[in-house]
């Protein structure tokens, strides 16, 4: 399987992090992706490539200009009067009540503003070089969603920083710009087939879910721990089912604590179902190994096997497939986890097979 990787994640640098009322060493850092790099490097079955540049295009059609604007300049503009801050964390939020009765606000000038104005939460900081890392991400996620497109079965974008909790004007939960989001919908504004993402991760994904919740030509399956106990704890229940046009298009399924591989699955093939009744033309799973047993800010206890399992359940379904990374926070285990997930996945699947709902040119 290809993997598309590049060094430029190594610019996102939080060595702290604001967790659980208390400063903690960030558990989102580089040696995630280092670890995950090492493990597949080390296996013949993978086949590692730098992403290619695609500018910002493809993210400007599914965020805010503005947040882009901001992720650019919010670490220098902090540094002009505050100079030397490592990590840069907002102290205040827009909450609609600060301004309740008056004129709507506009975006501020100040960056303590701009912080609160773009972020919704405060454990993901803004170090030197996390605009670059984020855009590498993006590159890293639509360079792989390329090699599907262009016919291999699956690949695989080692993105850091992860994406899906960043939504359309809103950062936090370790993500900047949604990785899967902008995968899928230049997959459906390039070839105008359905996408499907399917998000594993431990957390619920609040942005990829807002991204798409009123459109039909994208559907957002998830399995997440129950928010009324977990991140990002006021989104992902299970009567959250889409609007609009994209009413039924947004699926759900909440795991209780300690939830294990058998009970897992379970939940999984009820996802796979949902899935097949979408019928898309194309499969992003937003893979985050934070369900696994050790992880130390989550509560499922998968294991190394489960998780290849569960690789060979979504093989099963037979569609293209981009795996983009997203949490997982046990670095002693992440890179055999993700190596077997995706061995898991390759298991099952058939060599490439053309597809008559994506248009050669879009290949
Ligand atoms: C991509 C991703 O996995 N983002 C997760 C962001 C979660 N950040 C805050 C977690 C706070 C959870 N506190 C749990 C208490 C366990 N010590
Ligand atoms: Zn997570």
């Amino acid at each position: 399987m290809k993997v598309v990787h590049t060094s430029r994640h190594l610019g996102h640098d939080p060595r702290i992090e604001i967790e659980s009322s208390a400063l903690q060493p960030a558990f989102e850092h580089i040696g995630r992706a280092e670890a995950i790099h090492a493990a597949l490097l080390a296996d013949p079955a993978f086949e590692l490539l730098e992403p290619e540049a695609w500018g910002t295009g493809p993210i400007e059609a599914v965020h805010d200009p503005g947040l882009i604007r901001f992720l650019d300049d919010a670490w220098s503009q902090y540094q002009r009067h505050r100079p030397n801050t490592r990590e840069v964390v907002p102290d205040v939020f827009l909450r609609p009540e600060l301004r309740a009765g008056m004129d709507p606000a506009v975006e501020p000038d100040a960056i303590e503003a701009r912080l609160g104005w773009w972020s919704y939460e405060v454990t993901t900081p803004i170090t030197e070089g996390t605009f670059d890392a984020a855009l590498g991400a993006v590159d890293t996620a639509l360079s792989a969603t390329a090699l599907v497109l262009g016919g291999e079965p699956a690949a695989y974008g080692l993105c850091r920083p992860p994406g899906h909790h960043a939504g359309t004007s809103l950062y936090g939960g370790y993500c900047f710009l949604n990785n899967a989001a902008i995968a899928a919908h230049h997959v459906v504004s390039t070839t105008g087939g359905r996408v499907t993402i399917l998000d594993v991760d431990y957390h619920h994904g609040n942005g990829t879910q807002q991204i798409f919740y009123g459109r039909d030509d994208v559907q957002y399956v998830s399995l997440h721990a129950d928010p009324i106990r977990a991140y990002p704890y006021m989104t992902g229940f299970a009567d959250e089912t889409g609007t609009g046009r994209g009413r039924g298009t947004t699926s759900n399924l909440v795991l209780p604590a300690g939830t294990d591989d058998d009970a897992y699955l379970v939940a999984l093939a009820e996802a796979c179902e949902r899935i097949t009744a979408f019928a898309p033309s194309l499969l992003i799973v937003s893979l985050g190994l934070d369900t696994f047993v050790d992880d130390p800010i989550a509560d499922l206890a998968l294991t190394t096997a489960g998780f290849e399992r569960c690789g060979e359940l979504i093989g099963g379904l037979s569609l293209p497939t981009v795996v983009l990374q997203e949490g997982g926070y046990d670095v002693a285990s992440l890179g055999e986890n993700v190596r077997r997930w995706l061995r898991g996945l390759d298991s099952v699947r058939s060599p490439a097979a053309p597809r008559a709902d994506i248009p050669p040119r879009a290949r």
